[in-house]
Order: C-alpha cells, then structure tokens, then sequence
C-alpha cells in the first residue's frame, strides 16, 4: 500500500497517464468518463502503477479535448460529477493510488467567464487578465504564430483590439503579470489540494510567463519568479507530487525546476530526446541514431543525478506511439514494447506509462476523416495549401500526429474494444482483435507482465531509485547498456534496441540468473534482436 506521507514518495513510484475521453465509458454515449476509470481500478492496482495522471475532465467545450477549461471547479458533464471525482479519489486511495489532476494554467478557454468578461469592455475588471494589443484590422501586432496554425492574434472588433493566444484561438492566454490572476488559480489549485489530489500535471507551464513583444513564449524573465510563488501558495511543503510540462527546459532549468529543496515542482517532461527525430518542424523528420539517443539520456541521467529528478516516459496523448515510432509494429511488436519498457524503466527518475503502452498498442494511421485532433487535422490542410500532395500531406501527419495515442483504449477483441457500448467518439483501432487487455492478462508473456515485473523491481531493489548512471559501449547503433550503481547493489541494463542479433558482452560480476530477461535464458555474448535484460549484484 502506498504510503503517501512518506517523503518525495514519487520517487520510487510509477504514474499511468490516463486520457479519459479514451479509457473507458462507462454509460454508452461513446466517451470515456469517471464511473469508467473507477471500473477499471483492478485493472491498475494489477498493473502495480502508484498514481493516475488523468487528462483534463474540467468544464470544456472540447476545441482541445479539454486542454480549453471554461471552469476550472466543475468536472466537465461528459466525464460525470464531483460526487464521481471524489469516489474516484476515494476508490484509488484505497488501492494506495494517488490522483493527478491536469491544470491547464496558461491560458483558459475562450468561453471561460473571465474571457467573456473581458471581451465585454477594455475596462471590465477582467479585461486584463488576458493579453490585448490595440490595433486595426489586419494589422496584427507582430507576425508570432499559434502553435496549431495561424497567427497568435484574433481580433475583437468590438474593443478594437486583438488577444494573444499560443494556441487556438478557443484558448486565450491568461496573462500572468496579472497578481488576480494568479491568486484566482491559487485559491483553485488549494481547493484541489483539500479535494485529497495526490498532485498534478502542469499544463505548459514554462510558457506562462510570456512576453509577446518580444516575441518570448516560454522560460519568460519573470517564469521562477511565479513558479515558486505559485509552490510556496499551493503544494509547497505537502509532500504531493507535480510535474511540469516544459517544452524549453534543459538540463540547468531542469535542475532549478526540481530542486531538492522542493521550491518548485518534484520534477519536468522535458523533450529533449522525443525531438531527435524530426526537424524543429514535428512533420519533418530527420534521421536519429541509436548513439545520439542514448547520448542525450545519459546527459540528462548523470545532469540530475543527486540535484534534480527526471521524468521517464516514451509515450503520451500528444506523441505517436512508442512502438511504431521506435520500435517494431509488424512481427516483432510485442518483444520491441518490452525492449522499450526495459531500457526506460532502469533509468532513474520517475516512469509515466501512457495507457495502452502496456499492452503495445500502435499507432492509428486513419484517413482524414477519422482523424480527431485540430493540430493534425490543421496541419494536413496548411501541407495541402502550401502545394504538397494530399497523399504526402496525410503520410506526413500520420508519423508523428497526436490521433495516434488517442484511439480508445483495447480492452478486449470483441465490439469497440470494450470501450463503449456505444458509438465510440473516435475509432477503435481495427488490431484490437489482437491488441488487447484480456489477451494480455491471459499471457504471462504479455508486454502487461514484463511492465507489472519492471514496476515490482522499482520498489525491491533501491538501486532503481537511487542509482548512479553509466553509459557502456556509447557508439553502438544497437544495444543501449548502462550501469546503476547505489545502496550497494549495481544494476545492469542490456538492450538490443534493433531488429538484429547484437553482439554484447556482460561487465564481469553479472553471473547467474538475471532480475529479467524478455526472451528467455540469456545467450553468453549476443543479445537476440529486440532482446532486453536486467542483472543485478551485490557490491
Ligand atoms: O501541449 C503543449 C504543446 O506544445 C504540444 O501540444 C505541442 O504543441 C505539440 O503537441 C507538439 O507535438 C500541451 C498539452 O499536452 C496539449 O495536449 C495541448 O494541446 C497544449 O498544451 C495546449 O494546452
Ligand atoms: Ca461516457
């Protein structure tokens, strides 16, 4: 049972992110709601994760699956009610599962009361709390564009003005060198806290301190400045766990932004290695190497060691799937999701497993009608109008488009995955018919029990937590090995990350039986293709 007083208890936990529009519905009207997360407990107690991170469910009109909150102190309808938000506080407690909340704080929705308020008058008491620029039609104050298309300016011809918005224009940013505004979301986030939250997911939230003059988006002038006020109003000192999303950090931001001294927050997704393979532009690949990656992990590992935490995730609702994206999604899937799981899971820092990842899911390569996400669908059109090809244009989104992780989850082989008996809200990935949780948990060679092994280990053996990192063989474009070193154990990771026998020999000292080994007994100098393997011993 978790212990949730114990101090920084994230640090030998795992945390299952949830995107409750695609988890499971549990009245038929084909999304993904509360009553159907709380059904499926078991499921995750089983599993062994320590806390849910769920996706937004507060008061959304949806332009952005929720990342748009017009009320952030009402669950959203479709999700159900408080009274279902608290039972599912209460229900995962008694599993000893904590519950994340995911706080969208950098901008509301367009129909937030506050925005429209502030559309009402310049000198409506809530004007400010979003970010105008004078100006006249289609002259745009400066030329920024929005993350999903189009400029970062939409005009209000009733106040001649326009309002700044990293997004859509469905989600002006609040502007945060607006003390009422961070008081309101203070007061918000402690009624949260006093909800029994076990922490949050922070939105974005490197970019809250923007200066669109100058054309800043994220790690503004004023960012820590507000980070740690907004700690010492809320979380500080509670031993919750949060992380930030943080698109700009690198290692130095990072370790300021997971002090031990917990002035911040207990950790960040930073993105360094889930951009490697592409261009600054997402749709844009570039090729990666297998040196480069794990160069980039082993920085961010030994940059943290012992004055910062990491995350660990491959997946999550805004990346394609992890093992079509660098794994094996044809014949080998299965031994490349364990492969993937092994080489995240011996690192230290916190894991996140992105629903479905446990089983394996892939991604959805869907015709555009299918498709579900403003961003992709966005995207498509502005490749379309720029010339290229529509059959190029959907190739292009399909890699990397956030659709992929946002198939509903497959429970079963039977109608809907299991999901909903209803009409599902997006489409059920057709391999659920063999991709599936029922499956998985009646195969004890399952990706599902190579991920409950790698969560058990976490917890026995210190070493996982506590560890130091050492790199071995750097330039080999197949096998990623590392060592872990701490409370007196060492800990070895061997993984053949190709779908190709590889040549690897063990440091001395790992003899006898492996902690896991994905494929069977271990062969004396060669690693089997997609084969992964955990020694310990005794220092
Ligand atoms: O994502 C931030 C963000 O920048 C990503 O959406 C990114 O633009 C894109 O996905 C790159 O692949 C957060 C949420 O995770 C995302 O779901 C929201 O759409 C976004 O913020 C706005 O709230
Ligand atoms: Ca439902």
């Amino acid at each position: 049972m978790k212990d949730f007083s114990k101090q920084d208890w994230w640090k030998e936990a795992v945390i299952y992110q949830i995107y409750p529009k695609s988890f499971q519905d549990s009245n038929g009207d084909g999304i993904g709601d509360l009553p159907g997360i709380i059904s499926r407990l078991d499921y995750l107690e089983k599993l062994g994760v320590d806390a849910l991170w769920l996706s937004p469910v507060l008061a959304s009109p949806q332009v952005d699956n929720g990342y748009d909150v017009s009320d952030y102190r009402a669950i959203d309808p479709m999700f159900g009610t408080m009274e279902d938000m608290r039972a599912l506080i209460r229900e995962a407690k008694g599993r000893g599962i904590g519950i994340l909340l995911d706080l969208v704080l950098n901008h509301t929705s367009d129909r937030h009361s506050w925005f429209l308020q502030a559309c009402q008058s310049r000198d409506n008491p809530y004007h400010d709390y979003y970010i105008w620029r004078d100006g006249a039609p289609g002259e745009l104050p400066n030329d920024m564009r929005a993350c999903f298309g189009g400029p970062a300016w939409t005009y209000v011809p009733a106040l001649g003005q326009y309002y700044f918005h990293q997004f859509a224009p469905q989600q002006p940013d609040l502007n945060w060198d607006n003390p009422a505004v961070r008081q309101e979301l203070y007061a918000m986030i402690r009624a949260w806290i006093d909800e029994g939250v076990a922490g949050f997911r922070l939105d974005v939230i490197d970019q809250v301190a923007k200066d669109p003059d100058r054309k800043i988006t994220a790690n503004g002038p004023r960012l820590m400045d507000y980070l740690r006020e907004l700690n010492r109003a809320t979380w500080g000192g509670r031993n919750l766990v949060t992380v930030g999303e943080a698109w700009g950090a690198d290692i130095p931001r990072a370790k300021l932004y997971s002090a031990p001294d917990g002035s911040v927050f207990s950790m960040v997704f930073q993105f360094e290695q889930m951009c490697l393979d592409h261009e600054p532009d997402k749709w844009v690949p570039k090729a990666m190497t297998l040196p480069q990656l794990k160069a980039s992990i082993a920085r961010w590992q030994q940059g943290l060691h012992g004055c910062g935490w990491n995350s660990l995730f491959w997946d999550n609702h805004d990346l394609p799937r992890i093992v079509s994206r660098w794994g094996d999604d044809g014949a080998r899937r299965a031994d490349s999701a364990k492969a993937l799981a092994v080489a995240l899971h011996g690192l230290q820092g916190t894991p996140y497993i992105y629903q479905g990842e446990e089983l394996g899911m892939t991604n959805a390569p869907y015709p555009l009608e299918d498709l579900r996400d403003l961003e992709s669908i966005n995207a498509y059109h502005d490749m379309v109008a720029k010339g290229m090809p529509e059959a190029d244009a959907l190739a292009a989104i399909h890699r990397m488009m956030r659709d992929n992780a946002r198939t509903p989850m497959q429970w079963t082989a039977g109608p809907e995955a299991g999901f909903t008996t209803g009409a599902p809200w997006m489409k059920v990935n057709p391999n659920h018919t063999e991709i599936n949780a029922a499956a998985a948990l009646a195969d004890p060679d399952s990706v599902f029990y190579t991920y409950q092994k790698l969560i058990a280990l976490r917890k026995a053996h210190p070493v996982f937590a506590e560890g130091d990192f050492t790199l071995l063989c750097p330039e080999d474009g197949q096998v990623f090995a590392y060592l872990r070193r701490g409370a007196g154990q060492e800990l070895l990771a061997a993984v053949n990350l190709s779908g190709e026998a590889a040549a690897f020999r063990r440091p001395a000292g790992f003899a006898g039986a492996p902690l896991l080994a994905t494929q069977g007994a271990p062969q004396d100098g060669v690693l089997r293709p997609w084969e992964a393997q955990l020694w310990l011993r005794s220092l």
